[in-house]
């Protein structure tokens, strides 16, 4: 019985080993300010929840609106009630100064440094008109955005569309935070791109042209890596093995023993 009971431990430790993708939710990253501009590789937010501190780092990025334009860097990413895309020199002043799909096609990219977040929510500040595309990056590597379209990274680069969100909200109702409820999949990545809805990967141009909000709040959860099967020591998998073999051992001499009984 103790054969059993300590093959049971081991067994049920072993097993614990591989339980995985457990996620750890509240986390929130909000940007506000007074327009500064972020710094060169961008504006950071970190929040900590249950021992565990996750950072986002956001870059903005924009395209000109012509089919199968390369991404570029924006000129300036600030911060007001939200993040705010000025892609170029000419795209400042209200509205244009906030991430936008008027003149050129704005978007903000969330790295969050290698942790894997499963976004819920998505809040804006000040906005008119916003509609967007949330996607995420499904590769292992770090994407580049530089030089492929909005179009390549669906098609090449390891992005997915999450989806598109509208704002049921005139063009007019600016002044208060608007949220999204958002991947209602519960995909998670480690990078996020929140763009003004773009033509890219939704093929409607009523609903392109006149959305701009400044991105305040990203809430979600982080998702605690998988545990690989070679954590398991290979020490601990050779006992469980011989443990294993003792006590088919054990049984087989006690089934002779009892065999030789009844002969005898
Ligand atoms: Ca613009
Ligand atoms: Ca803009
Ligand atoms: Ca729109």
């Amino acid at each position: 019985m103790k054969l059993i009971k300590t093959i049971s431990f081991l067994t049920i430790s072993l097993s614990s080993a591989f339980v995985a993708n457990s996620a750890i939710a509240g986390y929130s990253w909000t940007y506000t300010g007074s327009g500064e501009t972020c710094p060169i590789g961008g504006c950071v937010e970190s929040d900590t929840f249950a021992g565990k501190t996750v950072t986002s780092t956001a870059t903005g990025w924009y395209s000109e609106t012509t089919s199968g334009a390369s991404m570029q860097e924006a000129n300036k990413l600030r911060v007001w009630d939200g993040l705010s895309v000025e892609a170029t020199t000419a795209d400042t002043g209200t509205p244009n100064h906030a991430t936008d799909n008027n003149g050129w096609y704005d978007s903000v990219l969330f790295d969050f440094g290698g942790d894997s977040v499963e976004l819920d929510q998505v809040v804006m500040g000040w906005h008119q008109d916003t509609d967007f595309s949330l996607l995420r990056y499904t590769g292992n590597d770090t994407p580049a955005l530089t030089g492929n379209s909005y179009s390549d990274l669906t098609a090449t680069e390891g992005w997915e569309l999450v989806s598109n969100y509208f704002c049921s909200c005139s063009s007019s109702s600016s002044g208060s935070d608007i949220s999204f409820n958002v991947n209602a999949d519960n995909k998670s990545s480690s990078y996020w791109l929140v763009a003004a809805i773009n033509p890219a990967y939704f093929d409607n141009n009523n609903y392109i042209g006149n959305d701009y909000f400044k991105i305040k709040t990203l809430a979600g959860s982080y998702v605690e890596p998988t545990v690989p099967p070679t954590a398991v020591s290979a020490p601990a998998t050779g006992l469980l093995m011989l443990l294993g073999g003792m006590f088919l051992y054990s049984n087989a001499r006690k089934r002779e023993d009892q065999l030789n009984v009844m002969a005898a």
